[in-house]
């Protein structure tokens, strides 16, 4: 939240989504990149992420905003809560400020445009990729001339509302390979995770080449997947190890190994630099390679993050995830050969669900050597194969208003009102999310020892020792001993 002389052209606000215990853990890489792009054009820019104003209120925000003067203000929202925090800011700048324009970006107004736009505080949404199109909107905005047909831009004009054409064009990672770290204070991000004390997230590629029918991705127009070459990806660990001290790296990025040889050109960087960074990354079931885990090892590869989704191979062909039970477990005594801890991330509730494939999907997470599991609740996202499925067959539909919607798409939990989309009870739905959560908080204990991190092992503890969540942890073992001996109805 740091502006040299404090005034700024556009001022980039991360809407609140997530903090625990006053960390936000994940770096906001949206605002990030685009502030570097930007920057990079001569524009002033300021960031300001919510995720580390600790106050209920938006005051500091505005207060920020104040100080700033900028002429535009960009707000990156993602689908969830998050929503009602960028209306609640956009709201408070237009009031004090009218004239200051206010363009939302990111995933929710990509994929829910019009809702957006219908919105009277918003000016301008801008889908898909930021920076080609956010700097093309200020360029016009600033020197007075037609913005109407910048690419990927939606507006309303004489109340009618228009979205242009996504543009093909996307931008090679490579020619903006810093983001703007220097504009927040990165002390808030810096975690301590079991595989190392001072952990960073980085995100060195875009896109998926996948197409699970559930994925966002596949309500991305034009997404294609692309990276960070391996020197730059090294770079990047160079510039956050001189500067800011870190030992870990958890690449946060859909699909890090679709091109292998990068992954072997950095492990490569990483050893022959003996760089003593400790780092994790998500990966899929059908690129597990003993060969390449094996150097990923030696490179100080600690952890892998596997989406399982699922252990009924009926629902992983139904929702396309390219990938049988019996890969999953192979990838996963892969990893263990290999001496890699690893994450299992599971969904319930798809479409049509049966409690037969519920308990597959419990018997999955029984065998799998998995050292930490997360478990959510399915929801259709707009764009996306299943759900068309869900709107045709499950009568689904989209709540209406921007509050409603913040409320379907809030983090993981489910209430007994919302729309299930699975042949199951929404009460089983929830009885087996605790269940995996009791599993997931034993699973974190062990690891915590075993690894001999004090420091995080206090941080669990306290955790656990607020009462909310130690009455939680208490409820979900007791339902898990009754879903593990299937006792329950
Ligand atoms: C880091 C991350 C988080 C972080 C927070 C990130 C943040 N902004 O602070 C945390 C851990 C908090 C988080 C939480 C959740 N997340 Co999340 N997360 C991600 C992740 C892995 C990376 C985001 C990122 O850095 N991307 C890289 C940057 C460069 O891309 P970008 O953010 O999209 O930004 C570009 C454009 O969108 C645009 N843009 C972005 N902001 C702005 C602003 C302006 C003004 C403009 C013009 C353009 C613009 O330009 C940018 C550069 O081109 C994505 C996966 C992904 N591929 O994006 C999932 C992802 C966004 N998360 C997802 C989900 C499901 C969730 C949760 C619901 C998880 C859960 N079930 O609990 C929660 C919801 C939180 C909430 N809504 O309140 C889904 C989809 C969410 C959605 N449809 O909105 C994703 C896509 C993962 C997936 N494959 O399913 N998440
Ligand atoms: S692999 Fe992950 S990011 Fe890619 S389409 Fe599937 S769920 Fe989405």
């Amino acid at each position: 939240m740091r502006v040299a002389d404090n005034s700024c052209d556009i001022l980039l606000i991360n809407a609140f989504s997530w903090n625990l215990d006053k960390r936000p853990c994940y770096l906001p890489y949206g605002v990030l990149y685009l502030a570097s792009f930007l920057r990079n054009k001569k524009i002033k820019v300021g960031v300001y992420d919510r995720n580390t104003d600790f106050s209920l209120d938006i005051k500091k925000c505005i207060d920020h905003f104040k100080a700033c003067r900028p002429k535009v203000v960009g707000i990156s929202v993602l689908t969830g809560p998050v929503i009602n925090d960028a209306l609640k800011i956009s709201k408070a700048i237009k009031a004090i400020s009218p004239d200051t324009y206010i363009v939302w970006g990111g995933l929710y107004p990509t994929l829910f445009p019009k809702y957006v736009l219908e919105e009277s505080s918003i000016d301008f949404i801008i889908q898909g990729e930021g920076e080609f199109a956010l700097y093309e909107l200020l360029q016009n905005l600033f020197s007075h001339k037609n913005y109407k047909d910048v690419g990927n831009l939606g507006f309303k004009d004489a109340g009618k509302i228009i979205l242009n054409p996504i543009r093909q064009e996307l931008l090679d990672l490579n020619d903006n390979p810093l983001a703007a770290w220097d504009l927040i204070d990165i002390r808030y991000y810096i975690a301590n995770r079991f595989f190392a004390s001072r952990v960073l997230t980085l995100s060195t590629s875009r896109g998926c080449p996948f197409k699970c029918a559930f994925c966002f991705n596949q309500g991305l127009p034009h997404q294609r997947w692309r990276s960070l070459n391996a020197g730059n990806m090294y770079k990047q660990i160079e510039y956050l190890k001189n500067n800011y001290h870190i030992n870990g790296i958890q690449f946060y990025e859909d699909s890090f190994d679709t091109d292998k040889q990068r992954v072997k050109e950095f492990c490569r960087f990483m050893i022959d630099g003996r760089m003593k960074v400790n780092w994790s990354h998500f990966s899929n079931i059908i690129y597990s390679n003993e060969e390449l885990l094996k150097i990923e090892r030696l490179a100080n590869c600690k952890y892998i993050e596997y989406g399982v989704e699922s252990g009924s191979d009926r629902i992983l062909k139904m929702i396309d995830k390219r990938q049988d039970v019996k890969e999953i477990e192979e990838a996963f005594a892969v990893c263990k050969k290999v001496g890699l801890r690893s994450a299992a991330l599971f969904m319930i509730g798809y479409p049509t669900e049966t409690r037969r494939e519920l308990q597959e999907t419990v018997d999955l997470v029984e065998r799998l050597p998995a050292h930490i599991l997360i478990c959510t609740i399915y929801r259709p996202y707009p764009g996306t194969p299943l759900y068309e499925y869900c709107v045709k067959n499950r009568k689904f539909k989209v709540p209406e208003s921007l509050s409603q919607q913040a409320e379907f798409y809030r983090f993981s939990h489910m209430n007994e009102d919302v729309y299930n989309m699975s042949d199951v009870p929404t009460s089983y739905l929830l009885k087996l999310q605790k269940s995996f959560y009791a599993k997931f908080a034993i699973k974190e204990a062990l690891l915590c020892l075993k690894e001999v991190n004090l420091g995080l092992l206090v941080y669990y503890l306290k955790q656990q020792l607020n009462p909310g969540t130690l009455s939680y942890t208490i409820k979900s073992l007791f339902i898990r001993m009754g879903i593990r001996f299937k006792v329950n109805s």
